[in-house]
């Protein structure tokens, strides 16, 4: 268990943590844009260019075998890690935007026609609408999007009301950025299949708060970040069953993606290196599987029950405070905090918090669908990570007083 008694062990592993902002001691509450990482990343990633710093599947020499074995084999720790049934079906991408750009535009130029319908929701990230709303440009098909009750739930009687024939793909979130809203993805997948429609799940906020086995939620495709999940930046993750993975074209040409080469044809490699162009990124992916052996070894339940308390904690703490309205009271909600304070902007009460040594995220959250919808424009969010603690709620809930205090 994550108790009061180990926790500062966990914080020593996070050196980001032990620093002063404004001359407080740093409270991070900004996770959900990305996590801080543990030296076990830095220090991996750091070892991969103090000695192997070669490319891949390109060189006999030992460190080029080295730097192919140590790629491939962080491959399948991610496969492991989400219970992918075969390594070929990770894809390294830059990120969940790179992964889903990657999809829509593939899929989109294969299977997308004029008339055609993409379903995506209401509560998503820019990075799962503005693909597919430009894939829908290009072909003249249209977007229909599942609407958001008030607690910030999908309404799922009107989402299987939007299927027709005409429907190609369902693209959904898994966690909302800014509600924290965990969706039921699993219904949400089942129903699609019902209709023979493949679904892409946004999962750069899943990832982090909930055991992913894609192939026990039977998605087709399921993306991240790993920098989401206490690894680098500039890396990310794609799974797709082989099946689709297969039948899609190529997202981005050039080296490591070809078989072979004629000026008059080229043929393309199998997978995965058929969706992995260029050099990639040999470092982001050996820090990423120390990412996950971390996240392995403190035990996903653990997390999550430390944050399911801290969101407790810090929902009931905010609760009590007049003139905070907490947007976003799912039934089922990972560890994400957003609310407003009564006739105060959120970026001065952002900036308030943080010259009081507080990181918390202000704004729309590139949410702006969903923001316009609650009738706001934005939130002040924090957002919990394995390595806060209720005594930093208790700070944050007398930063916001401060706050009301100075601005009310
Ligand atoms: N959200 C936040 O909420 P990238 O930038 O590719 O790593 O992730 C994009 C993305 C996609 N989907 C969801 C649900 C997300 O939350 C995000 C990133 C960050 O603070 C940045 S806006």
């Amino acid at each position: 268990m994550i108790t009061n008694d180990n926790i500062s062990e966990i914080r020593l592993a996070f050196p980001a943590l032990n620093q002063q902002v404004n001359n407080r001691q740093l409270v991070y509450f900004d996770n959900a844009a990305t996590t801080l990482k543990p030296k076990v990343v830095s220090e991996a990633i750091a070892g991969y260019y103090n000695t192997i710093n070669s490319n891949v599947h390109r060189g006999v020499h030992h460190l080029s075998q080295q730097a192919t074995y140590a790629f491939e084999n962080a491959r399948k720790s991610v496969q492991q890690f989400i219970n992918a049934g075969n390594s070929n079906e990770i894809i390294f991408t830059k990120g969940t935007t790179d992964a889903i750009n990657l999809v829509a535009h593939s899929f989109g130029k294969k299977f997308i026609n004029e008339g055609d319908e993409i379903i995506i929701s209401q509560m998503e990230h820019h990075a799962n609408i503005v693909p597919w709303q430009t894939v829908c440009e290009e072909k003249g098909a249209k977007l229909k999007v599942i609407p958001v009750t008030e607690k910030g739930e999908l309404i799922l009687d009107e989402y299987e009301n939007l299927f027709t024939g005409k429907t190609k793909i369902v693209s959904v979130t898994h966690i909302s950025n800014v509600l924290g809203t965990i969706n039921p993805i699993k219904k949400i997948i089942e129903t699609a299949h019902k209709y023979n429609v493949p679904v892409m799940i946004d999962g750069a906020q899943g990832i982090v708060h909930e055991k992913i086995d894609v192939q026990d939620l039977d998605c087709d495709f399921y993306c991240f970040s790993g920098h989401k999940i206490y690894g680098p930046m500039g890396t990310g993750v794609l799974y797709g069953k082989e099946d689709w993975l297969e039948k899609l074209p190529p997202y981005q040409t050039g080296g490591e993606m070809i078989k072979n080469v004629t000026f008059e044809k080229t043929t393309f490699n199998e997978l995965p290196f058929k969706f992995e162009a260029g050099t990639p990124n040999v470092g982001g992916a050996v820090g990423l599987e120390a990412a996950l052996a971390f996240v392995s070894h403190t035990g996903l339940d653990e997390i999550f029950n430390h944050e399911k308390e801290l969101l407790e904690y810090g929902t009931e703490k905010l609760s009590e405070i007049e003139g905070l309205k907490i947007y976003g009271t799912a039934a089922n909600k990972s560890g994400v905090i957003s609310f407003l304070l009564d006739g105060i902007h959120q970026y001065d009460a952002g900036t308030i918090l943080d010259q009081l040594g507080i990181a918390v995220r202000t704004g729309n959250h590139c949410a702006q669908p969903l923001i316009k919808s609650l009738g706001i424009q934005g939130t002040v969010r924090a957002s919990f990570a394995l390595y806060n603690t209720s005594e930093e709620i208790d700070i944050f809930a007398k930063a916001i007083l401060k706050v009301k205090e100075m601005l009310g």
